[in-house]
């Protein structure tokens, strides 16, 4: 059916490099074992950010626009392998192969994003209150910057860190999921092989680190990484964030969201039942920005409900790989339990639930494929509060757009949001200062599948990290004020006189 092994060949992976330990990558298509890693230890983890530190003194001499052949020369190898790591993507994530390539092409766009920006990470000149005297401030590379990644995005996300990272001049540190390392392998070499037709980067440049939380807790710790970037969980994130304020480190955040859909009366419904089956059931709704809440007006409540429970009843639930499939597994068995849980707890609290079955597939017994499953709910409590990993779309009904923007902000996470409205007063009022309070607010498009040209990240428990495009780039960098006199005399700033 699929071939690892050849992939992970045409992608020029070393494999007898990390071969022959105990970490245990799986498909989660089938639950097959698809290979045995060394994972790092904590010595190897160490030594490995000493690398990337020596490294990044090297790298950082490079002029920016040099640095940005690296990266791109990195999305060339990509889009010369776009086919194969959106497959490996596939193989290891379980989402489907049009969302692998999609993932890919995510990767390809940053790097484009990231090469026209190394000729434009440009500071202010400032006017300076002293004669002969002129200001300005200069971005400098920050450091070896350290990268934690999750399965469900296992190569993009960390492109959005690692192309702008490299060429704001920093080396980098990256520990993927343990669920998805031969993605991050695959990445890797990739990379290296940019490097090598590059043939100016210092070997060391970047550092892929196998293993599980000790790894990433060890990044947030190591005082040597001015900076790591983390997406994942909530809780995950709350410890990166404390480990490394501990040491006043920095730290990018994007952590778990809780994201919405508003369908108002005016709402164009055969688009926004298109658009809201996409944004929950793709992906198998394990995206950060899967829509999980769905407010609807009440006048157009039932038709809504309808189109939506038909449309989940027709989806096509299978094999990640096969063509026509529109929803691929879960990751594993634990986030089936996670969702059945969460299915329970909807129940207990008043819901209706509609779907969110196991689905049999042909030659994927070991796979957890479940339908995905729409929940009726007579109000926003417990369960719903809560971001659970799985396709469950709670829906509820609402009388005033007031209420439902209140509702769509009456949750502890401020990722994305949306409004289906084609009344403009609507519109404008969800993206307003009293709107949605998320760091993605759309109208007429879902919450998730967002470009690279925007910031990306969302507030409260979303962790107020922003990476991708705009300037999220200043996030890699160190910023110096300088003050220059170009004058013979020596005025002091705030008129202070001190002769001597
Ligand atoms: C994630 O799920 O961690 O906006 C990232 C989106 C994708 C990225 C999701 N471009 O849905």
């Amino acid at each position: 059916m699929y071939e690892p092994e050849s992939l992970m060949k045409e992608l020029g992976v070393d494999f007898a490099r990390w071969h022959g330990g105990d970490l245990v990558c799986r498909s989660p298509i089938d639950g097959r074992e698809l290979a045995r890693l060394r994972a790092d230890r904590g010595a190897d983890c160490a030594a490995k950010v000493g690398r990337a530190e020596a490294a990044f003194i090297e790298w950082r001499r490079l002029p920016p626009p040099r640095r940005g052949e690296l990266v791109r020369l990195l999305g060339g190898q990509l889009r010369r392998h776009k086919e194969a790591l959106g497959r490996l993507v596939t193989m290891e994530s379980g989402k489907i192969l049009q969302e692998g390539l999609g993932e890919v092409q995510e990767m390809i766009d940053i790097c484009d994003f990231a090469t026209g920006l190394s000729r434009q990470l440009y500071g202010l000149t400032i006017a300076s209150e002293r004669p002969g005297h002129r200001m300005m401030e200069t971005w400098h590379p920050l450091g070896p910057v350290g990268i934690i990644s999750a399965f469900n995005f296992p190569v993009a996300v960390w492109s959005w860190n690692a192309a702008l990272a490299l060429v704001c001049g920093d080396s980098l540190v990256w520990k993927p999921s343990e669920k998805t390392c031969l993605s991050a392998l695959a990445v890797q070499s990739l990379l290296e092989q940019a490097m090598r037709e590059f043939g100016e980067a210092p070997a060391d440049l970047s550092q892929l680190l196998l293993g599980g939380r000790e790894c990433g807790m060890m990044l947030a710790q190591d005082t040597r990484l001015p900076l790591v970037s983390a997406t994942g969980s909530t809780r995950m994130g709350r410890e990166v964030a404390q480990a490394c304020a501990a040491r006043l480190g920095r730290s990018i955040l994007e952590l778990g969201g809780n994201n919405t859909a508003v369908i108002a009366p005016s709402a164009d419904l055969e688009l926004a039942v298109r658009a809201v089956v996409f944004a929950a059931a793709g992906t198998a709704g394990q995206r950060c920005t899967s829509l999980r809440r769905l407010f609807v007006h009440a006048s157009v409540y039932d038709r809504v409900r309808e189109r939506l429970i038909a449309a989940f009843r027709s989806l096509a639930v299978g094999n990640p790989l096969d063509a026509g499939t529109l929803v691929g597994p879960l990751i594993d068995e634990h986030a089936w339990t996670v969702m059945q849980d969460a299915l329970r707890r909807a129940q207990a609290e008043g819901g209706r639930v509609h779907g969110g079955e196991r689905v049999p597939v042909e030659g994927c017994d070991g796979g957890f494929y479940a339908r995905p499953a729409l929940v009726e709910m007579p109000a926003q409590g417990g369960v719903v509060q809560e971001e659970t990993f799985a396709p469950i779309l709670y829906l509820l009904r609402y009388q005033t757009l007031e209420q439902a923007i209140a509702w769509n902000n009456a949750v502890p996470q401020g990722l994305a949001s949306s409004i289906f409205s084609n009344d403009l007063r609507e519109a404008e009022l969800f993206l307003s200062p009293a709107g949605s309070d998320c760091g993605i607010a759309n109208v007429n498009i879902g919450p998730s599948g967002a470009e690279i040209g925007g910031a990306f990240g969302g507030e409260k428990d979303t962790g107020g990290g922003r990476e991708a495009g705009s300037d999220a780039w200043k996030n890699y960098m160190r910023r110096a004020t300088n003050t220059i006199n170009y004058s013979s005399e020596l005025p002091l700033a705030q008129g202070v006189r001190f002769s001597i």
